[in-house]
């Protein structure tokens, strides 16, 4: 055994990961489409973003181009979202040239061999869904079933896996708890009301897939954390332990029977000092976050945390994927370790029985980052958004012969 300085993990140089095991990257519709035009987040961008998405990276035009590099760099696998402001601009009218382009898209990634995992929310409403109250309203959940259901008959014998929700507990956090996110409300008692529909219409989305496609494997893509508290305090101790079961595991709780697979979308550390464990300082945490971003590398290093969240999932006795995990590294210093890092620890949850099956990286290229516009760096590729030209990082070969050869090699460094 050996360890590395780097990854503070022990192990073997070689890590072989089991045949089968898909490797591949994430995006989502807003973020790399451009000109989104009949959704909520347009519309704010027009007044409140810091930047507006604009043509993104005009990945609906350019799909094939980025496919070709996914493929390029040995990926048999990626998420994407279908956008159901694109597909549904009115309510109840259904747009079938966006249909068709959907389809086009999934074909695409077939005739490459590479399996899809498809998103049917990732954040954006339609405009005409939001005006109406979104999902802070149980009565609006029908309109999101009945749109996951057109999506099941259009794409269902073209999609390999099905991601109902993405990150529910970010979304109403940071959409309804801090107002950073559209319709930018700072009530508690909505965010809560948020993430309980959201849990809801999960449920709905995941009986609509089963009831067209009985054999369809469909799940949640949720944020996790590995939140830690070091101090004595025996209050904190069992406020932080109720606090990590709930932002980690509540939503696969309140959904037990509803999920073929657990999406787990990992990025962060918290370390809770007795101070912080308050709306107030995590407000402040999150405006940290923020700066970090901003200055374009950003999210908290902390590979380990991945087998921590991953090895709480034993219990649930389904396959697990990670849906996301990146981050923002504009001069890809740091990109490498942290793949090999993360993949390390991965590894050493799946050698303790955790039925990992896959890894997205976040993301393919870089993207718009929300509030934060497009400083934040988070692609494999870069993305030149003068020219939309793409160059691909050093850090996505070093990816690549992961991908390539089912094997991570640590970066190890010093003897144990
Ligand atoms: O870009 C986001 C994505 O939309 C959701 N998960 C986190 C990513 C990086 O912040």
């Amino acid at each position: 055994m050996i360890a590395s300085s780097k990854t503070g993990l022990k192990s073997n140089l070689s890590k072989r990961f089991p045949q089968g095991f898909l490797w591949g990257s994430a995006s989502s519709a807003h973020q790399v489409e451009g000109n989104n035009v009949g959704s909520d987040w347009w519309s704010w961008e027009e007044g409140g973003c810091l930047e507006s998405s604009g043509v993104a990276c005009d990945h609906y035009h350019r799909f094939e181009e980025d496919f070709d590099l996914a493929k390029s760099l040995n990926q048999n696998a990626h998420r994407l979202s279908i956008e159901w402001a694109r597909i549904e601009p009115e309510e109840g009218r259904w747009d079938g040239e966006e249909i068709k382009h959907y389809r086009q898209v999934l074909d695409s990634l077939r005739s490459r061999g590479i399996k899809s995992f498809v998103s049917l929310w990732h954040f954006t409403l339609p405009l005409w869904f939001a005006q109406k109250g979104g999902f802070e309203k149980a009565s609006n959940l029908k309109y999101f079933e009945r749109f996951v259901r057109l999506c099941a008959r259009e794409f269902g014998e073209k999609v390999n896996f099905w991601i109902t929700v993405n990150e529910p507990l970010g979304y109403a956090w940071s959409a309804y708890g801090v107002g950073f996110w559209p319709p930018q409300k700072k009530h508690l008692a909505s965010a809560f009301r948020v993430y309980f529909n959201l849990v809801r219409a999960h449920r709905k989305a995941y009986r609509a897939i089963k009831g067209v496609i009985p054999r369809a494997e469909a799940g949640p893509a949720l944020n996790m954390a590995a939140i830690h508290y070091h101090g004595k305090n025996p209050l904190m101790v069992l406020g932080v332990r109720s606090f990590e079961r709930f932002f980690n595991r509540s939503f696969l709780f309140l959904s037990r029977g509803f999920f073929d697979f657990i999406g787990v979308n990992y990025y962060f550390h918290h370390d809770l000092s007795l101070n912080s464990f308050s709306l107030e300082v995590n407000k402040k945490l999150a405006e940290q976050m923020m700066l970090m971003e901003k200055k374009g590398h950003g999210s908290f290093f902390y590979p380990r945390g991945l087998y921590e969240v991953l090895i709480k999932l034993k219990k649930y006795r389904k396959p697990v994927y990670i849906t996301e995990n990146g981050i923002a590294d504009a001069k890809d210093k740091i990109r490498e370790k942290f793949i090999v890092g993360h993949l390390s620890w991965a590894h050493k949850a799946l050698g303790e029985g955790i039925d990992l099956r896959g890894y997205l990286h976040w993301s393919l290229t870089d993207n718009f980052e929300w509030a934060f516009g497009f400083k934040p760096r988070f692609g494999l590729v870069e993305i030149d958004y003068k020219t939309l030209k793409r160059r691909v990082r050093p850090s996505a070969q070093v990816y690549a012969q992961v991908c390539k050869t089912n094997t991570v090699v640590s970066d190890v460094q010093k003897p144990a």
